[in-house]
């Protein structure tokens, strides 16, 4: 069975590909492909995690985690890191299937949120596209607040009851975030100023600061290949960026 999410990542690769000068990004050796098994006896399973990486002139980092486990577990983190001399929003995807159904985070995330001059630029171009899905896609509700701070106005965060909706809708919506997001990439200009520079550091640092320390899926990782793993796969790949700047 190929996994509910594989057709965004080939999707995701090949537009890129087409639009972009990709590179490698190296994966840590370890990290590929991650295979483990979950249950006990006759409902014993296979969970495979593999890793793909990119990067470009304006990315630091285009990376992929994707987590295959069957029918009731699958999972696609897909998050772009632009490099540090630029402005451009993080592109932020978290697509999740748990047997208690899926769960949908699609956004540009803003590295400064209540900037008005920052929204005009990266907000309101797809203030159109998000209102477009919106409607197939409503408001998901409970979502931690100390999050809420990482994320644009146009965040779209559903939980879709059919997986229809989110081969077609969340599809379509993940096609369009990322069509607009390669159209900012394309029209950034490096930022020259030291002071813009340092807030853009510091900007960086407190989102992968907090996704490293926050990141919803530890638990899970921690179950199917242990804590060390788990921990490294985290802050050595995942969210990379600390650990990058102290090498
Ligand atoms: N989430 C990740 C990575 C994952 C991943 C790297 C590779 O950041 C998966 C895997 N997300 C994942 C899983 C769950 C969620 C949930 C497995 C389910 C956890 C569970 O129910 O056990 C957006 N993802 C979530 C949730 C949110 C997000 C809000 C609900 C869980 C919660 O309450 O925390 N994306 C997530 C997030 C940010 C983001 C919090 C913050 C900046 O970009």
């Amino acid at each position: 069975m190929v996994g509910l999410y594989q057709p965004f990542l080939d999707y995701a690769i090949a537009y890129l590909q087409k639009h972009l000068d990709l590179e490698p990004y190296p994966i840590p050796e370890g990290f590929e492909c991650k295979q483990g098994t979950i249950g006990k006896g006759a409902r014993q399973s296979e969970v495979l995690t593999t890793s793909t990486a990119f990067q470009t002139d304006k990315l630091r980092q285009i990376r992929a985690a994707h987590v295959q486990g069957g029918e009731g577990l699958q999972v696609l983190n897909f998050v772009i890191f632009p490099r540090l001399n630029t402005d451009l929003p993080f592109f932020g995807a978290d697509l999740v299937t748990l047997p208690g159904g899926h769960l949908i985070a699609l956004d540009m995330q803003p590295l400064f949120r209540d900037d008005p001059s920052y929204q005009q630029k990266y907000t309101q171009p797809i203030w159109p596209i998000f209102e477009a899905h919106q409607q197939y896609l409503p408001w998901g509700g409970d979502f931690p607040e100390e999050a809420q701070p990482f994320f644009s106005p146009a965040f779209l965060w559903t939980r879709p009851q059919k997986t229809e909706v989110v081969q077609e809708r969340v599809f379509a919506a993940f096609q369009d975030y990322l069509s607009a997001y390669v159209s900012f990439v394309q029209g950034a200009a490096p930022i020259e100023s030291e002071e813009e520079l340092l807030k853009i550091k510091q900007a960086q640092l407190r989102y992968v600061h907090y996704r490293a320390e926050k990141d919803p899926a530890r638990g899970m990782f921690t179950r199917f290949y242990g804590s060390e793993w788990t921990e490294k796969y985290i802050h050595g790949f995942l969210f990379d960026l600390e650990q990058k700047m102290r090498e």
